[in-house]
């Protein structure tokens, strides 16, 4: 049946044990990357500058009833002029790895054709930024903004797209292939392909099974392409694709349900997995979608299957599936997102994944929660145990599928700061940084300096409001001349 499942829930290991009550300390392996992600259109802001030009989100975001709270990314964190000061605040966390992304709209404002020098200029002295710090940059290409002409030519479903990402790769490689060693190429496909051309929740909007699937291949293809340009550009760089996975658990014993949780189990996680693992689409839901794979030409299969050098997770929670719609039990407690907190199922999706397709490493590409936030500390941060609890427990997680030999070689909290949260806007709170909207300061919640802790000694510290040895950032250093 589903290969995502979870593993005997009743079976009481010492592995059930990820709770916050769990003090052993764990040790990560040397050279463990810990780090943090966000992306371009969620805190960059800047969106007309230095030629940007606009996004599907940007136009998204100016049409009524899409955005939860009306807002848009025009100024989000302002990190486009705040990086500086945001790296900093990386390094004095401790972090020694940073996921970003790349919007293509700055580097190619016509989609295709011309490349932008100075849209790249601020990758480039991100990337320099980076690295004199001592933050190995991990950068994804494509993490949902593109660029409203590309859509307006017919956007993901449409084959020029992915030749378009091409080409966009290759000049992003020629730019920052001699300084970037780990490149990812799309963030997350399903959401691309489901979110914007099935179901309208995200930019573009668009609401059709034929479009959806079009797209769903031509994500793939443009990974496929882009992989390639990487590659002749920079020889020594690693390249992977970001997914994310949502665990099936079946609900009930109907009959009926088996065929719902295949379908959805291959639809939302081995869509992408399995051509990439050069397995082809999963064949079974293939069939039930009607899907005639008219857009798959020859040689398409073995482009999207050349061999990765990682791949990226992104695990927030799992999905109970029944017989019927809404047939679900929320058995652990939930995100402000709403979302299941069931750390035992990342833990099992990283064996699952290892035992399927054997990439040579994964990384934990992004993993966070949502919370509240509504509690301070007499220090005035923002008291959040609920998300220290969250990440120990995840990350208990990852350290007991190292000791059964996955090759987890980082994990990246999503995120660093409380950004553009997609059509939920800016609602909820996702960051280990908390930002002022209104001022843009930023100040490491408490999570950020238990992040920070485990980051510097490499251990996974019991879920406790660490002693503030970390400098706040934003507080000026009275030693300092
Ligand atoms: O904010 C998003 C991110 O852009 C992609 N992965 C999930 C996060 C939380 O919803």
């Amino acid at each position: 049946m589903t290969i995502f499942t979870d593993v005997d829930e009743s079976a009481s290991t010492p592995r059930d044990a990820g709770s916050a009550a769990q003090t052993a300390r764990r040790r990560f392996p040397t050279g463990f990357a810990w780090g943090s992600a966000t992306s371009s259109f969620q805190i960059e802001g800047a969106s007309t500058a230095d030629g940007r030009s606009e996004s599907i989100w940007d136009r998204f975001c100016s049409q009524p009833g899409t955005i939860r709270d009306a807002s848009d990314g025009r100024i989000a964190c302002d990190h486009y002029h705040r990086y500086r000061d945001d790296i900093t605040m990386m390094r004095d966390l401790g972090l020694t790895a940073y996921r970003f992304s790349i919007a293509w709209p700055r580097v190619v404002p016509g989609g295709t054709g011309e490349v932008n020098p100075e849209g790249l200029d601020f990758y480039d002295r991100l990337v320099d930024a980076l690295l004199e710090a001592g933050i190995e940059p991990y950068l994804t290409l494509y993490h949902w903004d593109l660029p409203q002409v590309l859509e307006d030519r017919g956007g993901w479903p449409v084959r020029a797209t992915a030749d378009a990402f091409g080409a966009y790769a290759a000049a992003v490689a020629r730019r920052l292939g001699d300084r970037v060693s780990r490149w990812s190429t799309i963030n997350e496909p399903f959401v691309v392909t489901h979110l914007g051309y099935l179901n309208g929740e995200h930019a573009p909007g668009r609401t059709n099974l034929r479009d959806a699937l079009a797209a769903s291949h031509h994500v793939l293809l443009a990974h496929g392409l882009a992989q390639r340009e990487i590659r002749a550009v920079a020889p020594a760089a690693e390249v992977g694709i970001v997914l994310n996975f949502t665990p099936v658990t079946p609900v009930g014993d109907s009959p009926f349900a088996l065929d719902r949780q295949r379908v959805i189990d291959e639809w939302e996680n081995r869509w992408y997995s399995d051509p990439i693992a050069g397995k082809g689409y999963p064949e079974f839901t293939v069939e039930r979608l009607g899907w005639d794979r008219s857009e798959v030409q020859p040689g398409d299969m073995e482009l999207i299957a050349a061999p990765i050098d990682f791949l990226g997770i992104n695990f927030y929670t799992r999905k109970m599936v029944g017989a019927i719609d809404g047939e679900r039990t929320e058995r652990g407690g939930q995100t402000a997102m709403g979302w299941e907190i069931h750390p035992q199922a990342l833990g099992d999706l990283l064996r699952s994944l290892h035992t399927t397709y054997s990439f040579p490493k994964l990384f934990v590409t992004e993993n966070g929660a949502a919370m509240p936030d509504d509690r301070r500390a007499d220090d005035g941060r923002i008291a959040d145990v609920d998300r220290i609890e969250y990440l120990h427990d995840h990350l208990a997680q990852v350290a007991d599928a190292i000791d059964d030999g996955v090759p987890v070689e980082g994990y990246f909290a999503w995120s660093l700061l409380d950004n553009f949260e997609w059509a939920w806007g800016y609602g909820p709170k996702f960051g280990l940084v908390e930002v002022d909207a209104d001022t843009q300061v930023r100040r490491p919640k408490q999570s950020a300096l238990w992040y920070a802790a485990v980051a510097r000694c490499g251990e996974l510290l019991p879920p406790t409001v660490p002693d503030p040895t970390v400098p706040d950032p934003t507080v000026p250093d009275p030693t300092a001349g």
